[in-house]
C-alpha cells in the first residue's frame, strides 16, 4: 500500500472531468488500498480519485468510528434524490482547515460497482448521503468552495495559496 498525494485547491487538476472505469482489474484494487490508507491517515471520511491525481470514476468512504468500514463506489451514478434538502457544513481534504455549509439533496440512491465489481445500489441519508454527493462533485470536477459565494471563494482562494508559498519556503 502507499500514501498518495492529495491535490490541494485551487489546482486546476481538480477540475478535471473523471472518465469511468472500464475493468475492475487488479490495478484498481491496488488504487482503492491506495486511497483507503490515504483517507484514513488524512483523517477523512471521504476521498474521490480526483483528489489523487487519478481521473477515474472512483470514491471511497467511511464514516465508522473504528474506521473498518469502508464503502467503495465505482462509477456511481445518481439514480434517485429526495425532494428536500438541506445546509451541511463541509469540510474537505484539499481546503484543509475550511469548513462551510452547502445545500445538499437530504437523501440519495446511487448505483455502482463495488470493489469487486459487483453492481449495488447505495441508499444514503444524513452524513453518508453528504459524503457521496460531495464526492461525485469531485468526479465532475467541482469542488465544495464552488458552493460559495465569489467573495468567500476568492478568499479561500488566496489563502490556500499563500499557505502552499509558505509550505515550499
Ligand atoms: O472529499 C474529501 O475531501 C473528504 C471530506 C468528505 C466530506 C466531509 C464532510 C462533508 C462532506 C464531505 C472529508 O473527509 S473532510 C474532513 C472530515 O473528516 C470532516 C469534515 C467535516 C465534517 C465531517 C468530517
Ligand atoms: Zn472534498
Amino acid at each position: 500500500m502507499a500514501l498518495l498525494p492529495i491535490l490541494c485547491y485551487p489546482d486546476p487538476k481538480l477540475h478535471t472531468v473523471a472518465k469511468p472505469v472500464s475493468a475492475v482489474n487488479a490495478r484498481i484494487q491496488t488504487l482503492i488500498a491506495d486511497m483507503l490508507q490515504t483517507m484514513y491517515e488524512a483523517k477523512g471520511i471521504g476521498l474521490a480519485a480526483t483528489q489523487v491525481d487519478v481521473h477515474q470514476c472512483l470514491i471511497v468512504i467511511d464514516l465508522s468510528e473504528e474506521r473498518d468500514t469502508p464503502l467503495v463506489l465505482i462509477n456511481p451514478q445518481l439514480i434517485w434524490n429526495s425532494p428536500e434538502t438541506h445546509l451541511n457544513e463541509e469540510g474537505c481534504l484539499s481546503v484543509p482547515g475550511i469548513y462551510d455549509g452547502v445545500e445538499r439533496f437530504d437523501a440519495v440512491k446511487v448505483s455502482a460497482l463495488d470493489a469487486e465489481g459487483r453492481s449495488r445500489i447505495i441508499e444514503a441519508e444524513s452524513l453518508l448521503a453528504v459524503c457521496i454527493q460531495h464526492e461525485m462533485d469531485h468526479l465532475l470536477g467541482k469542488v465544495f468552495v464552488e458552493y460559495l459565494s465569489p467573495l468567500k471563494r476568492n478568499r479561500i482562494k488566496k489563502k490556500m495559496l499563500k499557505a502552499q508559498r509558505e509550505e515550499r519556503a
